[in-house]
Parts: C-alpha cells; structure tokens; sequence
C-alpha cells in the first residue's frame, strides 16, 4: 500500500532521488532498516554463513572477565544503535553498570530494549535516548558524572567509509568526554570467498533483504521499479578492503519516482551497501584517528572478527 504523503520521510525520498541520479548510483544504507528490512536482517544474523554475530557473542561470553575488568568500574553503559541487542545483557550481567543509556532512532525498539533490561536487571537504572546516534545527542543529566562505557557492537561501524567512521568515532568521544572507554566489534579481513558467502547466502535471506529496498521504494515512493530486472550480488572491493551490496540490472529497465525517470542498461547496478573489513593494525589505527587510544584487543581463535576496548585520552599531538 501507498504511504499517505505524510508518512513517508522526507529525507528517505531526497535521498534516493539524488542516489540514483549520481554517476554510480547509490542509496545510503540505512534506508534497508524498515520494518520488513529489519527482520530479515534479524535472519541473516543466524545463517550459518553469516559469522559475525555468532562469533562475537562467542567472543564477548568468553572474555567478558577480562574485558568487565578493563572496561568499566561503577560506570554507564552507553550503547549506540541498541537495536534487539542480545550481546547487551552479557556486559549488563558482568559488569553491572550504575545505569544503561540505550540510544536508538527507533522509538519502537528502545522501549523494547528497555522493558527487557528492566525485567532482566530491574537494579539497574535505564536511561533510554530516542536519537540518531550519527546527530546530536544529549544523554541524561542523571549519568553526569560517571564514568561512562560507549559500547558499538556488530561491526556496525563497518559500514560506514572510513572517512565517516573516523568523523562518528570523534563523535562518541565528543558524547562520551575524556576519560571514557569504548567496546567496539570490528569485522576482520579474510578469504574472499567466506567473505562473499556471508554476503550471498545460498537461502537467499540476503538477496531478499538487499531487495527489499526496492520494494519499500514501490510502497513508499509510488514508484513503478520491476524488480524482477534486478538481482542482488556481493562484490569484494580489494583495494578498498569491503564488500559491496550491489542491485544489478539484468535487462535493460526504466522507471519514475516523483516524475523522474531514471534508465538502467543491462548490468549497471545500485549500490546499497558497504561493509570495510579491518586488518588489526588497521582497525587500531581508525581508532586512533578517531580520537581513541586502543588499550585492549580481544579475537576469536581463528581471528574472524575482533572486540577492541579504547579510551579517550586528553588530546596529545606533541612529539
Ligand atoms: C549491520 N551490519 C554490520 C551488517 C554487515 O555485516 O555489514 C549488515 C549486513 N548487510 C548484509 N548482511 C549484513
């Protein structure tokens, strides 16, 4: 169905009308999180291709004593993105902060996380924030004063060009201030082919997941995209060091948004994702650049995917 002209975003219809007009067409990424998006994002976190959550939940559940003791004493919990998190309630459980401040653009699943950490741990306060953690946030006033966690799980900042990824660590250090520590999951650099299997899965949750775009652009835009022209694919960008979602023209297509017509020749694609995978050298220094000084790295045996603790030190540039 049709949204009513209201109910559409805005910012959603700008960002896909100025996407798809560039020279390679692009739409930003989190325009694949709505509802229908979001679930089958959930799936793809349990496909036996997709290693990522499986093993940092693994990783976090076995090295929680030695993180727990680095990370946080007395201090806030502060989770950007909270999401239906799962990996939450095992630094909740280890650490037991004196208060978690959830932060999340969807109203919906804040109060969510909320109500289940509330259940959960009903001693601990929550302080949920309603916010676009990419934008200006302001925690509350009754975590002034504590030492505070930032945890960024899942290798979410994989999916933002490393250039944004250096601006959006500032940005926690500037919401965080000095003295603050950070958990962040950062996915590794491995064989293309795992790589590209944990992108392309043979169910098909991905391509269905990529497509949904699409369809949201349908349902939400009015337009009249055939989808059946286009097919998902994942490309290893080697050069860049991630895989790329792209949406491919298998025919010759065209078609309107808002009047606008937009053609696409056989093969030329739209690209919707980017997930940078990180050597650990290369995923010290991002933190460096960002504004935070690594005190700890933790990986799984095989070396797929690592959580790196670091601290926001007072500014130094001299020697
Ligand atoms: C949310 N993000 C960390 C996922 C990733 O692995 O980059 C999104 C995803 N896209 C396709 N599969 C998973």
């Amino acid at each position: 169905m049709l949204k009513t002209p209201e109910a559409v975003d805005p910012a959603f219809r700008a960002d896909v009308l100025t996407g798809l007009a560039e020279p390679i067409p692009s739409i930003p990424a989190r325009w694949l999180y709505d509802l229908r998006g979001s679930e089958l994002f959930d799936d793809i976190t349990r496909l036996d291709s997709y290693y990522p959550t499986r093993t940092e939940t693994a990783l976090l559940k076995t090295r929680m004593p030695e993180i727990a003791a680095l990370a946080c004493h007395d201090c806030a919990i502060v989770e950007f993105g909270s999401g239906s998190s799962t990996k939450t309630p095992l630094l909740l459980e280890a650490m037991r902060p004196r208060a978690y401040v959830p932060i999340d653009i969807s109203g919906d699943y804040l109060r969510e996380s909320a109500a289940r950490v509330d259940a959960q741990f009903p001693t601990i306060p929550v302080h949920a924030v309603e916010a676009d953690f990419t934008k200006e946030v302001v925690l509350s006033s009754a975590v002034d004063g504590m030492p505070r966690l930032g945890f960024f799980p899942g290798s979410t900042i994989g999916n933002f060009v490393p250039r944004s990824a250096t601006d959006l660590l500032r940005h926690f250090r500037d919401i965080l201030g000095v003295g603050s520590k950070l958990l962040i999951g950062m996915d590794r650099v491995k064989p293309v082919e795992r790589l590209i299997a944990a992108y392309d899965d043979p169910q098909g949750v991905t391509a269905e997941f990529n497509l949904n775009l699409l369809h949201r652009i349908n349902r939400e835009l009015g337009a009249d995209i055939d989808i059946d022209a286009f097919v998902h694919q994942a490309r290893w960008h080697d050069m860049n060091s991630r895989v790329e979602m792209h949406l491919v023209a298998t025919r010759d297509t065209s078609f309107t948004i808002d009047g606008q017509r937009f053609v696409f020749a056989m093969g030329d694609s739209i690209h919707t994702e980017n997930s940078h995978k990180y050597g650990s050298r290369g995923a010290r220094m991002l933190l460096l650049a960002g504004g935070w000084t690594p005190l700890a790295e933790w990986t799984d045996e095989a070396g797929d995917f690592a959580v790196i603790l670091g601290e926001a030190q007072r500014n130094r540039f001299a020697p």
